[in-house]
This record gives structure tokens, C-alpha cells and sequence, in this order.
């Protein structure tokens, strides 16, 4: 088995990948492929030039959550992520779909883009545009809180993708110098900090602050 990674630690999806991997404890490397300057062989393995991409040996597949399902069936004998029914099933993609197409447009696209990718591109930050994505994510908040409840995780009273796909986000946008109001959204902010403590996304957080650092 080799299993390649392409993408640029930054990104909230190849963070969700790399973590997936790493709970299913598979080895891989990670291949540097920067949005916007993609290397033209790259766009064999994904058309539209998104990271990320995940190599397995002669097998390509794109799209963060296409890949985490890939790995999910490819390799049974790891832990589970993606549910062990229909249910779970259903509720974990669900969830995921909310953070990928829902809260990453603000969240990622819009405030960490704008305040701190920006920046390192020689764009200006576009602050009217990350003010408006704030006040669009409170719903997102709210819904998010009303889901969790009183419970530890998501789904299934266990860690799934559907924890992982929301917490990536919230990376990204204490990354952009904002956080979850504890105050107002208590169970969220907690189950933040609960899934950061595990030694996967310990260990991506590391790797990710030296990259940080270097953005300034
Ligand atoms: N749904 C995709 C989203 C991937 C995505 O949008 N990646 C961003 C980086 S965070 C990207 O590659 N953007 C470059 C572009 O759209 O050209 C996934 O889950 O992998």
C-alpha cells in the first residue's frame, strides 16, 4: 500500500483527510500542491484543481469526502468514520455535507481566506465581505448547537467524520482570528476543544503552526 496525499496542509479538506487517515492509523505522505498553482499533471488526477487528491497506488480519487469513503471501504479492517448503518450513515454524511457546502463558504472561503490568505497573495482583505459571512454563520451556529445537544459527538455517541468535517472549519477560522462564542454557543465550543484534543488533530496542528508562522 503507498498512499499519497495532495494538497497544502492549510485547507480544511486535506486537513480532514490527513486526520482520517491518521484515526485509521494509514500511512501516508503528503505531496505539496498549492491551489492556484497547480502543476499541469495535476489536473489529470482532478480537473477542476482542488485539493485534495488521494494517490493509492494506481488509483486516483478526488474530493475530501469521496476519499474519506474510499478509505472507509478500501480498508475495513480501520476504524469506522463514516457509520455502521444506514442511520449513521446518512446522519454522518449529512453533516458533513452542512460543513463542506454550507459552513466552509464562510467560515474557510470568506474569513480565513480574506484575513489571512489574502494577505500572503498581496490581496487586500475584503472586511466588508467577512463581516456579512459573520453574521451569516450565527444560524449555522445555532443549528449546529441544537444538533449536538447534550451529547459528546454528533452521531452515534462516538467520534465520526461528521465531527471531523465540522472542526476543520472551525480551524480555519480561528486561523482567520475568530472563534466560537462560548458564551452563546457553550455545547459547540466544547465539542471543539474535545475533538482538537485527540492525537490526530494534535499532531496536524503542529505541522499546521509552522506553516502559520511562516504566513506571518
Ligand atoms: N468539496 C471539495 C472542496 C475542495 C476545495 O474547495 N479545496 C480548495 C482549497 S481549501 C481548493 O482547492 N481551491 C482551489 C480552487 O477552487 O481552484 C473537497 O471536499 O475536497
Amino acid at each position: 500500500m503507498s498512499l499519497i496525499v495532495y494538497g497544502a496542509s492549510l485547507s480544511p479538506f486535506v486537513r480532514k483527510v490527513r486526520a482520517c487517515l491518521l484515526e485509521k492509523e494509514l500511512t501516508y505522505t503528503l505531496e505539496l500542491i498549492l491551489p492556484r498553482n497547480q502543476p499541469d499533471w495535476y489536473f489529470q488526477i482532478n480537473p477542476l484543481g482542488r485539493i485534495p487528491a488521494l494517490r493509492d497506488g494506481e488509483f486516483d480519487v478526488c474530493d475530501s469526502s469521496v476519499i474519506c469513503s474510499y478509505l472507509e471501504q478500501k480498508y475495513p479492517a480501520t476504524d469506522s468514520l463514516c457509520g455502521n448503518n444506514a442511520e449513521e450513515v446518512a446522519q454522518i454524511r449529512w453533516l458533513e455535507k452542512y460543513a463542506d457546502y454550507e459552513v466552509a463558504p464562510l467560515a474557510t472561503f470568506t474569513v480565513f481566506f480574506n484575513r489571512t490568505l489574502a494577505k500572503s497573495m498581496g490581496l487586500p482583505c475584503d472586511e466588508v465581505a467577512v463581516q456579512k459571512a459573520l453574521a451569516k454563520l450565527v444560524p449555522h451556529f445555532d443549528y449546529l448547537e441544537q444538533q449536538l445537544a447534550e451529547k459528546d459527538y454528533f452521531v452515534a455517541q462516538r467520534f465520526t467524520l461528521a465531527d471531523l468535517a465540522i472542526v476543520t472549519q472551525w480551524v480555519n477560522f480561528s486561523y482567520g482570528h475568530e472563534d466560537l462564542d462560548a458564551a452563546r454557543w457553550p455545547k459547540l465550543a466544547a465539542h471543539k476543544q474535545r475533538i482538537l484534543q485527540r492525537e490526530s488533530l494534535q499532531s496536524l496542528l503542529a505541522d499546521e503552526a509552522k506553516m502559520m508562522a511562516r504566513l506571518g
